[in-house]
């Protein structure tokens, strides 16, 4: 790595940037090791306004349960708002949203925290209170953003579930959150399509389970037919009509649950990842304003969706709580055309862009076979800082993007986190950190992350390991929702004493620069598009389909456009099927896990046998499976297997 090309910060970005240079980079790092509470402490008084100042600020008494600014009290809400709108920017644009069909509308800070007290003021109407669980299952959309804002107003704890995910999935979610209230829409627009949401809520409740919940609120996006429940369902405008555009903040302590978010494990169902209040809004700011230097003329657009952890951090908070301007987007970046993205940043002159790698691989391919989304076609200088998150960026994905929409000038912050940490964690800052293309680079100021070995000690630079975070910081998981068990075998294993923060991640360090490359996760997690997905989750879905499936196998194998691809190798009730049977069935079964978790989670990749390959004691051998399914020559020892023929038969196409 050390061989390869560094881009340094350009000189003017350096020379204003908030951290400016490699020594104001290396001076925070240093104030966090010489007094590592009183870092975290005076940067929760710059960005954060407390009701109630905090006067403790580690608590590692419940180890590894640790408490962050404990006595303190806050409204995440009321930062992210009120305080913009006191300091005199009201009249400022906090969103530019642009729908799906290209129509563009701007809420003011002041029209936002109108809405969001409107419904906040809606919410408590239906008797909803401080601690109960609200999960919001919507598109991208002005009002999921002030949905999010309105629970944290009142101080109940949302649930943002990704409005791709299945009424089984969304079941699941709302029956193990306890959730109160579901809001929704009729339905989402994406591509031109008119996709259904709240048929789909509709569905989750029929399926029994979801005994906690009330009342189900329904945003008019679309106006498509959609079934009534007068007894729970209850039309958004028709609540919010009338509803006073003030509402108090809920003030709640630092540590009050600010939201869940169910993410993949390597093991069984999903778990909700609890986040607080005080430590993460501070993460959250910090960050922002850090990683992507955010300036107030900025323009700043992170392309996720609301429904995963980068949605949350930057778009519903972090942005926010800075007085920033950003864009929300509605739609997909291949419609009307691929060139959508090139032509928003024109549009809306947006100055800090943040994607996924694999929206810029399928985007580089879109260009390369039609010119007339090349993204020389649009007027890209208004950008100064380009982001990447979600997994690996290779560095052929990552020149190009410095090139083509950085023009050469722009740093790129490849940004390494997770849902569990709330926010960066490694990452370039971009008027100091000198680039390395495939490296995060460095630990943000403060983090304590480092790379050890099975025993958990430290391994030499140059040698791979298992990638770890030595001190608790602000914005990390708190517990695992109703699992504190699962937290800490999950999180704080024994292999390490319980010392460590654990992330699921191989990753090595440089030897020469000590910069960190994630090498992939150690467990069994695919990141397929950048959506965690547990072969698990899958293998479980697929046997679920008892008509058919008798035993499954879920790996993953590399992919140029979505980084890694599912495969499932399956053996059915009936005699292994070819030719036309064979896609038949794979079709059918693809369409059963799309149903049963989301279409995200859809396998690319059926192949069926008489059987899998066992060990003698029956267990799946996985890593013969994984060469099977990149197409590789099985070279490990298959001494142990008890059918060797059977893996030319997996291999074989239909
Ligand atoms: C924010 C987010 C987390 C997993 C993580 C890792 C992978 C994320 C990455 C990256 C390499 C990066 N990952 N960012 N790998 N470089 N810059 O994506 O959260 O959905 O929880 O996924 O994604 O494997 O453990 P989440």
């Amino acid at each position: 790595m050390s061989e390869l090309a560094t881009y340094l910060p350009p000189a003017s970005l350096a020379a204003s940037a908030h951290v400016s240079g490699m020594e104001a980079y290396q001076r925070l790092c240093a104030e966090a090791e010489a007094d590592y509470e009183g870092y975290w402490a005076r940067l929760a008084r710059e960005f954060v306004e407390w009701k109630t100042p905090f006067t403790q600020v580690l608590d590692s008494s419940q180890a590894p349960f640790f408490r962050w600014f404990a006595d303190g009290e806050l409204n995440v809400s009321y930062n992210c708002l009120d305080r913009q709108v006191a300091a005199g920017l009201g009249a400022k644009t906090a969103i530019i949203f642009e729908a799906d069909d290209g129509q563009v509308t701007t809420v003011s800070y002041e029209e936002l925290l109108a809405r969001t007290c409107r419904m906040a003021n809606a919410l408590k109407s239906l008797g909803v209170k401080k601690g109960d669980r609200v999960v919001i299952y919507m598109s991208m959309s002005v009002e999921g953003v002030v949905a999010m804002q309105a629970c944290a107003r009142i101080g109940a704890t949302h649930s943002v579930v990704f409005g791709g995910f299945s009424a089984q999935s969304l079941r699941d979610r709302i029956e193990d959150a306890g959730a109160v209230l579901v809001i929704t829409a009729d339905e989402q627009l994406r591509g031109g399509k008119q996709l259904p949401l709240k048929s789909i809520v509709d569905d989750a409740i029929a399926l029994g389970g979801c005994d906690s919940l009330r009342q189900v609120v329904v945003y008019r996006r679309t106006g498509g037919q959609i079934a009534w429940h007068a007894d729970r369902d209850r039309w958004l405008h028709e609540l919010t009509e009338g509803q006073p555009s003030t509402c108090e903040p809920e003030w709640v302590g630092a540590e009050h649950p600010l939201f869940l978010l169910y993410t993949s494990g390597s093991t069984g169902k999903p778990k909700g990842v609890q986040h607080a209040s005080g430590g993460y809004l501070l993460h959250a700011a910090l960050t922002t304003k850090w990683t992507f230097d955010l300036k107030p003329d900025d323009v700043f657009w992170c392309t996720a969706d609301i429904g995963w952890v980068t949605g949350h951090t930057y778009i519903a908070y972090g942005p926010l709580a800075l007085g920033a301007t950003e864009v929300v987007f509605e739609g997909v970046p291949t419609y009307p055309d691929a060139a959508r993205f090139w032509k928003m940043i024109e549009r809306h002159k947006v100055s800090v862009f943040y994607t996924a790698p694999t929206a810029i691989r399928s985007l580089i391919k879109a260009a390369e076979s039609n010119d007339a989304v090349h993204p020389r076609h649009s007027d890209l200088s208004s950008l100064r800082i380009l982001g990447s998150v979600g997994e690996p960026i290779n560095p052929a994905a990552w020149e190009w993007y410095h090139q083509h929409i950085g023009g050469g000038r722009c740093p790129i912050v490849d940004t390494f986190w997770q849902t569990e940490t709330g926010g960066h964690m490694i990452t370039p800052l971009p008027g100091a950190t000198p680039l390395v293309p495939g490296s995060c680079t460095l630990p943000f100021p403060g983090i304590q992350a480092a790379i050890v070995d099975e025993t958990g000690k430290d391994v030499p630079n140059g040698q791979g390991g298992i990638l770890v975070v030595k001190k608790p910081w602000p914005s990390m998981i708190r517990t695992i929702w109703g699992d504190p068990e699962r937290f800490k075998k999950s999180y704080y294993p024994a292999d390490f004493q319980g010392r460590y923060y654990l992330a699921g991640d191989g990753a090595i360090r440089d030897e020469k620069t000590g910069y960190f490359t994630i090498t992939g996760r150690i467990d069994d997690v695919l990141n397929v598009s950048g959506h965690r997905m547990g072969t698990m989750e899958i293998e479980s879905a697929l046997v679920g389909c008892t008509e058919l499936v008798a035993e499954a196998a879920v790996v993953g194998r590399p992919d140029d456009t979505t980084g890694e691809a599912i495969c499932a190798f399956v053996v059915l009730k009936r005699p292994r099927p070819s030719g036309d049977e064979a896609k038949a069935i794979a079709k059918q079964l693809r369409d059963w896990v799309g149903k049963e978790i989301g279409p995200i989670a859809k396998p690319k990749d059926i192949r069926f046998g008489d059987n899998l390959p066992k060990t003698r004691s029956g267990k799946i051998m996985r890593r013969l499976l994984r060469s099977v399914a990149k197409g590789e020559a099985v070279t490990q020892d298959t001494s142990t297997l008890e059918n060797p023929a059977i893996l030319e038969q997996l291999g074989q196409a239909y």
